[in-house]
């Protein structure tokens, strides 16, 4: 996710779509079958099951990055719903309409062309999409979402950074475009070094390392458990607990804030097609934890 310096214009807030909501399809069996009853207690069991950080380190909750994403909207404390620093990549704008919350999950919408038209959107944007910033900053821990991505032709995201004007770095847990057939099982963990102290003597020149790792699933079929675990010497990924990369951190030191969003690139193919849209990015959870130590 390359950002922008941009300054947002007065992002109208005009929450006057009704969308589609998940109701998990073990909750609606059993209203009507009691026998199914058992079967439904292991699937919420499943669905609050507790994760937990990696053994052997001392980890300590981190509510500012912790939601279970209950009630009727966005935790405001916690979260905005939109990026204050940057409108979006085009043809793709942020806003605040593709924000929801219902049913224990957090969704980011993106929508079709007509639906977005009603925005007024500035020169060059087409579509809209949501965006979810964390209000406070992380310097290290383990971060974990469970997430449905979305199953259209832009990118998931959920990643980590902060745009200093000393110091620029990203890390990026899941960044999947899961509705592009080159792309929809291919998991893509990536890192972005902007500028700061941190670059081999210089200040300036943008670095990236980005690693392809090709799943036996297909992402948009089902909930997965993405993670990162973030220390002063290594960051690792981590999907369904299963270690995906590792590499040693030789700059990633800076407090970073948490991103979720969805948006559009060119480099992965992943354009907005209003054939597949609406669609929606499920977040079921996001825990949180840092290390004691820091
Ligand atoms: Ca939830």
């Amino acid at each position: 996710m390359i950002i922008h310096f941009l300054t947002p214009a007065s992002l109208k807030t005009q929450r006057t779509l009704s969308f589609g909501c998940f109701v998990p399809s073990c909750l609606k069996r059993v209203a009507r079958r009691p026998s199914l009853q058992i079967s439904a207690i292991l699937c919420l069991t499943a669905l609050t099951a507790i994760a937990e950080p990696p053994a052997g380190k001392e980890w300590i909750p981190f509510e500012p990055m912790t939601d279970e994403f209950n009630g009727t909207k966005l935790d405001s404390d916690k979260w905005y719903d939109h990026n204050p620093t940057w409108w979006g990549r085009a043809p793709t704008m942020f806003h605040p309409d593709c924000v929801t919350v219902s049913n224990g999950m957090l969704n980011i919408w993106a929508l079709n062309s007509a639906e977005s038209a009603k925005r007024k959107l500035p020169g060059g944007f087409t579509h809209i999409s949501g965006f979810v910033r964390s209000k406070a900053r992380a310097r290290f821990g383990y971060f974990e979402m469970r997430a449905k991505l979305m199953d259209s032709s832009q990118v998931s995201c959920f990643w980590l950074t902060h745009v200093g004007r000393e110091e620029w770095s990203e890390i990026d847990i899941c960044e999947v475009a899961a509705g592009v057939e080159d792309h929809q099982d291919v998991f893509t963990p990536n890192l972005h070094y902007f500028h700061g102290p941190h670059y081999q003597g210089t200040l300036e020149k943008h670095l990236t390392d980005q690693s392809w790792h090709k799943m036996d699933f297909r992402f948009a079929d089902d909930f997965h458990l993405f993670a990162a675990e973030w220390s002063p010497t290594f960051i690792r990924w981590y999907i369904d607990g299963k270690l995906i990369r590792e590499t040693h951190n030789s700059r990633y030191f800076q407090p970073l804030e948490m991103n979720i969003n969805v948006e559009a690139n060119q480099w992965f193919g992943a354009l907005p097609d209003d054939a597949k849209l609406p669609a929606v990015y499920q977040i079921d959870w996001i825990r949180s934890w840092r290390l004691k130590e820091y």
